[in-house]
């Protein structure tokens, strides 16, 4: 039995990969999640230019997951297109996010990404932690206006990273552009932001900057993660692909995003904590779940959430 699942037509061997973020800015990062259990390359959400991003301390474990507050740090994007062009030998999908400082940067970095090796593309509307910059995708315009210049550069699948609160009206807003557009696959959710964390002894905040407000991930953000995918699956069915992301560290973690409607999960805090050994601890265990319960694919799984 195998754990294999399909995202945007395109087969994943197994329906755990790693999470943009953690881990996957360097080449020598994104070589080792090539060489482990990861059924794909998901790399870092790059930028035109080169980033060093926000000033440290910008990440920290907490008891049921972290904070962070990286602020875009990446090597910008032509990097990742050579990068891709390497990683092509170890035959798995490579996944390119994206994350424009404004409208024309999407609009180039996609032209770019469709011409190179990447097998799907993340337009990543939601980071929390740029100073000035509000998450794109509370903006229904500016998300439109995205939208409607970077459908038309080339066949690739293109997806959207999503924020992980909106309003229940807002969501049926976003799954109507989500179809208008045509969009192959979403993955719900990008961190909390804006959160604080306090160390009472120091008596300050636990990271620096925006005053200390960044955005929470692992376990606490899990029940978000699982509505989101739940919400919109309901919505979008079968029509647009679902990657569950949000406090994914067992194989039950993974069973509950499938039956909430995912077609696969992506592993950020848990793969930070525990390295490239998580994917395969992971997978095991769902397979194990999945034995017990007489469940023989994903697709068996996937939505099949029960109602009381
Ligand atoms: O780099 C970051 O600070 C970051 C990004 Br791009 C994102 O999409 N989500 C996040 O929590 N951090």
């Amino acid at each position: 039995m195998k754990t294999l699942t399909k995202i945007a037509g395109i087969e994943f061997s197994s329906c755990i990969l790693n999470a943009s973020g953690p881990n996957d800015t360097t080449f020598e990062e994104l070589a080792a999640i090539a060489e482990s259990m990861s059924s794909a390359i998901m790399m870092k959400s790059c930028t035109i230019e080169p980033r060093q991003g926000n000033d440290k301390p910008r990440y920290v474990r907490l008891p049921l997951g972290s904070i962070q507050s990286m602020g875009l740090p990446n090597l910008g994007y032509k990097e990742y297109v050579r990068f891709a062009s390497e990683l092509k030998k170890y035959n798995k999908p490579i996944i390119a996010s994206v994350a424009g400082l404004c409208t024309a940067d999407y609009i180039q970095m996609v032209k770019e990404f469709q011409k190179s090796e990447v097998d799907l593309i993340e337009v990543n509307l939601s980071c929390p932690n740029l100073e000035g910059k509000p998450q794109a995708a509370y903006d229904f315009q500016q998300t439109e206006n995205i939208l409607s210049k970077v459908f038309e550069l080339g066949e690739k699948p293109i997806g959207l990273k999503l924020p992980p609160y909106y309003d229940l009206a807002q969501y049926q807003q976003m799954a109507e552009l989500i179809i208008r557009y045509n969009v192959s696959f979403i993955t719900c959710i990008n961190s909390i932001g804006n959160t604080l964390i306090i160390d009472p002894e120091t008596e300050t905040p636990v990271i620096k900057a925006k005053s200390g407000f960044g955005g929470l991930c692992g376990d606490y953000i899990k029940p978000i993660a699982l509505a989101n995918v739940r919400y919109f699956y309901e919505l979008l069915k079968d029509k647009v692909s679902i990657f569950g992301v949000g406090g994914v560290k067992s194989g039950t973690d993974v069973f509950e995003f499938l039956l909430a409607g995912a077609d696969a999960v992506q592993i950020g805090t848990a793969f930070e904590k525990e390295g490239v050994g998580s994917f395969q601890r992971i997978n095991e265990e769902l397979l194990e779940i999945m034995r017990r319960k007489g469940y023989s694919s994903v697709q068996e799984v996937k939505g099949k959430l029960k109602y009381l």
